[in-house]
């Protein structure tokens, strides 16, 4: 940034960590590495005593951190954490702007915006996509919600976090895409669990199946552009194959873990699912008409189709 007309630059701008645990200590580090003052707050204090030896200063109270920094960055365990701290008795908003980072849900996040902006204050909610170690390098991705005005005024000072992104200006946001990184990671991770375990029992170990995986997971994440177009025009075209057909393929996958006496609920959770949407009329259909069932409560699908 051009510094010549006595404006801070980014890195000179001061920052506010509240919150010194394994995440906080490494994100209070990243801003120190960057070059910006660094005010510090840990309910215990003496986990502040390395980035004070580093140069940061230790603030008496969270009231003292707020006030002291262009922005305040909290992460602390969770949201009851987040207001226990921010309804100190010495703690003043008015002015300042609070980027929480602390995991939660979407309506935690709306929740904190409202509490947060009704004392004057401006409110970023945040997700981390990545561990302390990471912060500070471009694989730290660090996912904002909320007004985007505030997230390009700081947007320089988060960069030295890692890869920082705005997803949109409802600050439920960043918390629904950080569940929704989890529901990706967690669902593939158990699919390639279930095939090793298949595999194990011929004598194929983890290692030499991981790669054939890795090329399956490849192909299908090549699908997901084509497929999120039939979700969003609500059109389900078998270009590919049926519902029905994949439906036959599940019932071999099934029979399967049972023949090689390995877990079978993945496999009969992923057919259950399809069968209702074939019940429901959809087996000529292709396999992304699912999303049918993925949109309605679980009691909602069950119900219907035990004719309750
Ligand atoms: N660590 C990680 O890899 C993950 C990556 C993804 C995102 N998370 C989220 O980051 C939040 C903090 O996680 P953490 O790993 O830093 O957690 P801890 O080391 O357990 O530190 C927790 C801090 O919260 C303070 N704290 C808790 N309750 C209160 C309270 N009522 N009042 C004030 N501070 C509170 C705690 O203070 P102390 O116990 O040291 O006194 C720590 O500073 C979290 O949301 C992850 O999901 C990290």
């Amino acid at each position: 940034m051009d510094n010549t007309s006595g404006t801070p630059s980014s890195s000179t701008l001061p920052v506010s960590v509240v919150g010194l645990g394994l995440m906080g200590r490494s994100l209070a580090r990243a801003f120190l590495r960057a070059g910006h003052p660094v005010t510090v707050w840990n309910r215990t204090s003496s986990k502040a005593a390395q980035l004070v030896a580093d140069g940061a200063r230790l603030a008496p109270s969270a009231g003292d951190a707020l006030r002291s920094g262009s922005l305040t960055v909290l992460c602390l365990t969770d949201y009851a954490a987040v207001l226990d701290v921010l309804d100190g008795d010495d703690v003043g908003l008015d002015g300042t702007t609070v980027v929480n980072l602390t995991s939660g849900s979407s309506s935690d996040g709306r929740e904190a915006a409202r509490r947060v902006e009704r004392r004057g204050a401006r409110y970023l909610d945040g997700a981390i996509m990545a561990v302390p170690s990471a912060i500070g390098t471009a694989d730290a991705v660090v996912l904002h919600s909320g007004p985007r005005s505030v997230f390009e005024k700081h947007e320089p000072t988060l960069a030295a976090l890692g890869t920082v992104t705005h997803l949109g200006e409802d600050p439920g946001l960043a918390a629904l895409y950080d569940v929704a990184g989890l529901t990706m990671m967690w669902s593939v991770l158990d699919a390639w669990l279930h095939g090793t375990a298949l595999l194990r029992t011929a004598g194929v170990d983890a290692a030499t199946f991981a790669p054939f995986a890795q090329q399956i997971a490849a192909e299908v994440a090549g699908w997901l552009p084509g497929y999120a177009e039939q979700v969003d025009r609500g059109s389900f075209p078998a270009e590919v194959s049926t519902l029905e057909t994949d439906v036959r393929a599940m019932s071999h996958l099934i029979a399967e873990s049972e023949a090689a006496g390995v877990n079978d609920e993945l496999p009969r959770l992923i057919k259950a699912i399809a069968d209702r949407s074939v019940a429901a009329g959809h087996g000529t259909e292709q396999y992304p008409v699912l999303i049918e069932e993925f949109s309605k409560p679980s009691g909602a699908g069950q119900a219907e189709s035990s004719g309750r």
